[in-house]
């Protein structure tokens, strides 16, 4: 065939290019469409197949917003900053620059040669100065605000009241009370460390560095947060009204961890007043007559002076703390792990506390699965009606009380296991008998009454560990005074750019590389620089703003430009980001939105989550009983007689699919797959595979079959053989003839319907179905009109070769603004409808009958039609059938 797809997709990606096709500008004469991708870290490895399933669906829709005449935004960069480049430069002393800009021109050309349709005039990079200045600035917003509870939303720093009592101290304590209220905070705080990798890692990417096989360990460290944890409830309710996929707008919601409950205060025995007062939170203030005994984390501040005060003897003491240094080193997550299997270790502090419900004397007793960072960092054990309590208390045998009955009044007996459902209040004084939502209410009622506690929620959401001990990220724009004060490096010296360094490793202790570049660190005055750089979510956390105004030196972007674009109408990525990038991004979105400096609250209205293209592996049909599991790829392996079998040995195999992986060896590379069959097969392959979020196997014959599709459509247009130049076709008269004109209007409408709905797998069908039916009715002779409108039809899906149609018909210029046709509505009422036509079961034929006869009222003549059907006749003749079954509007089936 002469369909070549290297030559046409070479030409119109010049063509673009040339003629800035993409570039877009503010208009406020037209409506606005704003589609993003999750912009990609520039690895080493390059592009695999699963990066342009998204980028090649936001491009549809951008290409298809465009003829629909909005005014698209669709950008792209690079979230530059990041440890594998960091890696490769401890390894190799390339600088980590140079590495990331190699990496960033291998990206560019992969994804140039697909054809998208980004207005690369957009481009940025996380890592370049002029970007992350603004990254610093905005860093420096959170810095210099302050959340007002009252007022719900942050502001700046200067409006924060002082108390007098703190002015009159001066302004030392001034300053150290405004540090201690914003944003962006020092603090010193146990963090993850991580001695192979040299770094502190947020307990999020624990478990990832922990399943590579590195230690993490607790160490003391100071280190800056931010301060998402205010914005808690808000994260939770603005996703009310957001079109996201509901099982990331669940992600999110389990992330924030919203609990509703109560704060009771015990007594520690022995200690009055203020200093023995005890605050546990609970989700079950209804079970307070079960608590049978207290838990403090093990880190618990004022644990020691308790024990001092109340003399506890030297052996207790020891014991205690030896417990605590045990569990010192311990991060977290492995703590959670441990408490979630039932293992509980834990040791009695000599201290009782006094259950302000009933005054029972109950101990106290510290526990690793009771953690510091969450509620009070102490509890109320009950272990009738928990199980990580009652595993504890059948461990250290301490009491077990039932204090919960089920409502339908069944038996259940607590000393075997916790009854944690909700139910009936039993043995508890004042609430018996009441169900838990009540019981809840009323104990909490009686303990705000009494002063002993209150109505409290809690979150799990922790504020966010904000820096690293790494080379290769955003430098904070601050400075620590010799007093150690901190101050805000000016506006206008942002950037602090990064030194250059020769070792790019941090120090034994944990020291960062910048802590080694003396003349960068010491400012004249003695100040030094903060040593520590941003973490990667940084740069991503508003790119998304940037690309609105890119070049803009004076702002992070102009008002206006923010007014226009944002918020952002289609955001499609992976997954993965379904909790950490969103949440940070939609934090720092809030904080700019309450500082005036965007007027939307959310950055994101629609989020798609792309599924995974799986990559094939081969392993033997019969397992090996022992040794390492043999797993094979696909050069190894050949198909006989529809068998995999390996090539060399011809043992058996058999197929399996999994995540693409560069160390599972079942990788494709686009450069391939476009080299060979073009790109624009490559992105009609991408979206046919299935459903946009459904995870789909990548199948070499399927990338065929859309190379073969498009070939067919090429013969639509142009005549000639491989090799000759293509000559365009005598095409037909406008729209074809009335069937044609049928099909043609029912694709428009189908294709426009699908794409709405980004059904995308349907909507090539639909086009597939177009070239099937032209090509039945009577030697693919096409309308002229009916070619131009099949070209827009499939310019967001194969735009080169859809460009290639438009101008071989005479138009000029490309077809990317060419307004999206409009189905005729009198051309889609379908005059026919469909009858199946069986003959004891097996399927014989289809009859078109005439929509004037109902399926169900013309059923006598909808039988006889039938009957005397050419079908019929052949396949029934003059045999008599002995059942005639009708199923309206459906099948026939005569029954021999
Ligand atoms: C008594 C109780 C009785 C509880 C009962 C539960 C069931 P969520 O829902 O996750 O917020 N808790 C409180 N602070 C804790 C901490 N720092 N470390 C470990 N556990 C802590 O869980 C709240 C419940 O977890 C609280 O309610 C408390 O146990 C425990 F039948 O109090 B509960």
């Amino acid at each position: 065939m002469s369909y070549d797809h290297a030559a046409i997709e070479a030409r119109w990606q010049a063509f673009w290019d040339e003629h800035a096709t993409f570039e877009a500008k503010v208009d406020a004469s037209r409506p606005k469409y704003y589609v993003l991708d999750m912009f990609p870290y520039p690895s080493g490895s390059g592009l695999h197949v699963g990066h342009p399933e998204g980028y090649t669906a936001t491009d549809i829709m951008a290409r298809y917003k465009r003829m629909k005449g909005f005014n698209v935004l669709h950008p792209m960069g690079w979230d530059s900053f990041g440890l594998p480049a960091e890696r490769y430069a401890m390894k190799t002393g390339t600088h980590p620059r140079t590495r990331t800009d190699e990496c960033i021109g291998n990206f560019k050309r992969q994804l140039e040669q697909l054809g998208f349709s980004y207005d690369w005039s957009r481009e940025i990079a996380t890592t370049d100065p002029g970007y992350f200045k603004w990254t610093q600035w905005i860093f420096l917003q959170l810095w210099g605000c302050f959340y007002d509870r009252e007022a719900q939303r942050a502001r700046p720093i200067a409006e924060l009241a002082i108390p007098p009592e703190v002015e009159a101290e001066g302004e030392e304590a001034v300053r150290a009370y405004r540090d201690g209220r914003r944003l962006a905070y020092l603090h010193e705080a146990p963090v993850n460390w991580c001695p192979d990798l040299r770094v502190v890692l947020a307990n999020e990417e624990v478990a990832e560095q922990v399943e590579a096989g590195h230690e993490v360990i607790r160490v003391p460290m100071k280190q800056w947060m931010l301060r998402i944890t205010e914005y808690a409830q808000r994260l939770i309710d603005d996703l009310e009204g957001l079109d996201w996929p509901a099982s990331v707008l669940e992600m999110q919601r389990n992330w924030i961890g919203r609990s509703e409950g109560a704060e009771v205060q015990f007594q520690v025995e022995g200690i009055e007043g203020e200093a023995g007062r005890l605050s546990v939170f609970t989700t079950r203030p209804d079970t307070l007559f079960g608590a049978t005994y207290m838990v403090l984390a093990p880190e618990y501040p004022e644990l020691a002076a308790l024990m001092e005060r109340c003399g506890v003897d030297q052996a207790t003491v020891s014991a205690v703390e030896t417990y605590q240094r045990d569990t010192a080193l311990r991060s977290e997550r492995d703590r959670q792990i441990d408490a979630a299997e039932g293992k509980k270790t834990g040791v009695f502090t000599g201290l009782h506390a006094i259950n302000p419900v009933n005054g029972a004397r109950v101990p106290i007793w510290i526990a690793d699965y009771v953690l510091m960072g969450y509620g009070t960092g102490a509890i109320m054990a009950v272990p009738g009606h928990d199980s990580r309590d009652h595993a504890f208390a059948t461990t250290f045998d301490i009491p077990i009380v039932q204090v919960v009955a089920p409502t339908d009044g069944a038996a259940v007996d607590v000393q075997a296991a916790a009854y944690t459902e909700a139910g009936v209040a039993v043995n508890s004084g004042l609430i018996d008998g009441l169900p838990t939502a009540e019981a809840k209410a009323k104990i909490t009622a009686w303990l705000e009454d009494q002063g002993k506690g209150e109505g409290r929620i809690n979150y799990k959401l922790r504020d966010w560990l904000f820096s690293r001990q790494r080379y290769w990220g955003e430098p904070f724009p601050l400075v620590h005074g010799p007093g150690g004060e901190v101050r805000p490096v000016p506006l206008d010296e942002l950037p602090v750019t990064l030194p250059e360094v020769e070792d790019f490793n941090p120090s034994e202790t944990g020291e960062p590389p910048l802590a080694k570049a003396l003349s960068w660190l010491v400012l004249p005055d003695g100040s030094r620089r903060e040593t520590n750089t941003m973490p990667q979510w940084a740069g991503s956390c508003w790119y998304y703003l940037r690309f609105c105004d890119p070049g803009n030196g004076a702002a992070f972007c102009s008002p206006e430009a923010e007014r226009y674009w944002m918020p952002v109408d289609l955001y499609i990525g992976g997954a993965e980001h379904a909790v950490l990038h969103l949440l940070y991004a939609r934090f720092w979105h809030k904080v700019l939105f309450d500082l005036g400096h965007v007027h939307t609250r959310e950055p994101f209205q629609k989020l798609v989550n792309q599924g995974m293209i799986l990559g094939a592996t081969y392993v033997p049909k019969q397992p090996d009983a022992e040794g390492p599991k043999r797993i094979y790829v696909q050069d190894e392996v050949e198909e006989v007689e529809g068998e995999f079998v390996h090539k060399q040995t011809g043992e058996a195999l058999t197929i399996q699919w999994d995540k693409m992986s560069k160390s599972r060896g079942n990788v494709v590379n686009p450069d391939d797959v476009v080299e060979e069959y073009g790109a624009d097969t490559m992105r009609l392959y991408e979206m046919f595979m299935g459903p946009l979020e459904a995870s789909a196997p990548w199948q070499p014959e399927g990338v065929f079959g859309c190379f073969k599709f498009l070939g067919r459509a090429h013969r639509l247009f142009f005549a000639g053989e491989e090799g000759e130049a293509p000559s365009l076709r005598e095409l037909g008269e406008g729209e074809g003839n009335e069937a044609q004109r049928r099909l043609l209007h029912r694709t428009i409408a189908e294709v426009s319907e699908r794409i709405e709905r980004m059904s995308f797998n349907t909507a090539i069908s639909s086009l597939m179905v177009f070239v099937r039916d032209i090509e039945k009715q009577g030697g693919a002779v096409m309308g002229r009109e009916a070619g131009g409108i099949f070209a827009k039809l499939l310019a967001p899906f194969a735009p080169h070769l859809a460009e290639e149609f438009w101008r071989a018909l005479g138009n000029e210029g490309s077809l990317a603004y060419a307004p999206w046709p409009a189905a005729d509505p009198a051309l889609l009422v379908d005059d026919s409808w469909t009858l199946v036509l069986q003959v004891n079961g097996k399927k014989r034929g289809e009859l078109a009958i005439p929509a004037s006869l109902d399926a169900k009222k013309a059923r006598e003549a909808i039988i006889e039609m039938a009957t005397k059907s050419e079908a019929a006749e052949r396949f029934v003749g003059d045999k008599q059938p002995k059942r005639v079954i009708y199923v309206p509007g459906r099948l026939i089936n005569f029954v021999l």
